[in-house]
């Protein structure tokens, strides 16, 4: 097995946050380098496209969320083989990609008022529409898994998103909002933490 170096930013969410479970549900070590907020200036310009996360395997550098995703989806047996339910896969992580995009977008914008307005339209528009489009995925394919009728890295990147936006942190976008759009992910999220790896990885953080 390579050796892993995973680089993302010092919170248990995000674009990193699938990466993290995969290589935990499978036992494979890794190093789990969080970079600190007051760090990341020093530190973007040695990243290949300015942004996190970075895997380095037997120190090669790869980036790209979804890219690294799947390359340790199967590292560890959490990405189907069959070419069709890969694809099925790919496609629902690709479409947390597209509302991960918008969330990034949002970010940076200083003016509180633009803020409020941008994050209040992204959750009544495309934040929305993602929800209950991926909610009706889940239903669709038997409502416990997206792809592969097993737990995927698809399912870890859903749930990743699930947590973040159920929490609150992202000033505007209700903490509900995925309660009331998408009841299947909550449950799927609330499934997800009790699988024992994960479970007992969130109870010793
Ligand atoms: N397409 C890239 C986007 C990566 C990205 O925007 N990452 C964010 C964190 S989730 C980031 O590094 N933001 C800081 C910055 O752009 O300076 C991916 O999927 O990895």
């Amino acid at each position: 097995m390579p050796k892993l170096k995973l680089t993302y930013f010092d919170f248990d969410g995000g674009r990193g946050e699938p990466v993290r479970l995969a290589l935990v549900i499978a036992g494979l070590p890794f190093e789990d380098d969080r970079v600190k907020f007051n760090e990341w200036a020093a530190r973007k310009p040695g990243t290949p496209f300015g942004a996190l996360p970075v895997l380095q395997v037997d120190g090669a550098v790869i980036s790209q969320s979804n890219t690294i995703t799947r390359y340790v989806g199967k590292l560890t047996d959490l990405y189907p083989e069959d070419p069709w339910q890969a694809a099925l896969c790919d496609e629902v992580m690709d479409a947390v990609e597209d509302l991960n995009g918008h969330i990034g977008s949002t970010i940076s914008i200083g003016d509180p008022e633009a803020k409020k307005t941008a994050r209040e339209a992204l959750a009544a528009g495309p934040m929305s529409v993602h929800l209950v489009r991926l909610n009706a995925y889940l239903e669709s394919r038997g409502g416990e898994y997206f792809a592969d009728n097993r737990l995927t890295v698809a399912d870890l990147k859903v749930y990743s998103l699930v947590a973040h936006l159920r929490s609150g942190v992202l000033d505007h976008i209700p903490a509900d909002l995925v309660d009331r759009k998408a009841p299947l992910l909550v449950k799927h999220a609330d499934r997800l933490l009790k699988h024992a790896k994960i479970a007992a990885y969130y109870k010793d953080r």
